[in-house]
């Protein structure tokens, strides 16, 4: 059985997403041989080095609980987030996860899935592709990560602040793919089985591509009430709710 979850955006002021998260981790993945997390596990990531920071008690607490479940002989993945792209070796490191590059195909004996984050099929959304243009950048990255961390959170934070306001602006067809190039998309990785999250517009779509019709995945964002995981039991995928269970 694999598992496929994204857009936690796991942060200090929302400890109920990292509650579900972790006991997530503790529980349902166990029962799982792999887990690909498919970007933004955390709100904001501000560079590896935060681990070294006695005080980031959420990335202690995570790292932690990823390194239990990958102990316990589940093999978990992850593909970056736009707001998590920063996560790197030393991340992996400590946790035992593993990077993967964003697009990544899954090829299993009974069929094919390409996961994605999906923010680089949103095209019509110039202004982030531009953004986002620069921020991936190895050397823009290398200059940001020279910063001390105190400024990087502060940046972080500033740009976060800057994205919610730019997004009120933005029509709603801008924040999600585009068709034509998620058609040629799903054209270059061979018609497989999308996987992705980001829109945070949970749905199933399905696209005709050449004749040949190609299913689309869009997982769901986590909030304190509610995760989603996505389950391939070998032949089919199913959507699983994850709610909270009272503390006993
Ligand atoms: O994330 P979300 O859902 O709000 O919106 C995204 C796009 N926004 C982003 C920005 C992230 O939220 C910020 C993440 C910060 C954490 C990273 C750590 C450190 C990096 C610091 C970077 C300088 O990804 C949003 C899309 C939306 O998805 C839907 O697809 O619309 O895009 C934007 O809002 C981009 C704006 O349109 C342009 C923002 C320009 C900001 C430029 C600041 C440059 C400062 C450089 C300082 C060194
Ligand atoms: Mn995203």
């Amino acid at each position: 059985m694999i598992l496929f979850v994204s857009d936690l955006h796991l942060s200090p002021a929302t400890p109920a997403v990292t509650h579900l998260f972790v006991d997530f981790l503790a529980g349902r993945a166990r029962a799982a041989e792999r887990l690909f997390i498919l970007g933004d596990l955390f709100e904001a990531w501000p560079g590896d080095d935060c681990l070294e920071d006695g005080e980031d008690l959420l990335a202690a607490t995570v790292v932690g609980a990823l390194r239990e479940v990958v102990g316990s002989g589940v093999e978990v993945s992850l593909l970056h987030g736009n707001r998590d792209f920063l996560l790197g070796e030393g991340f992996a490191a400590r946790s035992g996860v593993r990077l993967l590059p964003d697009p990544f195909v899954l090829s299993l004996p009974t069929w094919q899935f390409v996961l994605s984050h999906g923010d680089a099929l949103c095209i019509d959304d110039t202004d982030y592709q531009t953004f986002r243009a620069m921020v991936r950048q190895e050397a823009w990255q290398k200059a940001f990560l020279a910063r001390p961390l105190a400024e990087r959170r502060a940046i972080a934070m500033a740009v976060r602040e800057q994205s919610e306001v730019a997004k009120r602006g933005k029509a709603g067809y801008l924040m999600d793919v585009n068709l034509g190039a998620t058609e040629d998309f799903l054209r270059a990785n061979g018609y497989a089985t999308l996987i992705h999250g980001h829109t945070h517009r949970p749905a199933m779509h399905e696209h005709i591509v050449d004749g040949i019709a190609v299913e689309r995945w869009v997982l769901a964002d986590w909030s304190h009430t509610r995760g989603e995981c996505l389950c391939w039991d070998g032949e089919q995928l199913l959507r699983e709710s994850l709610v909270p269970q009272p503390a006993t």
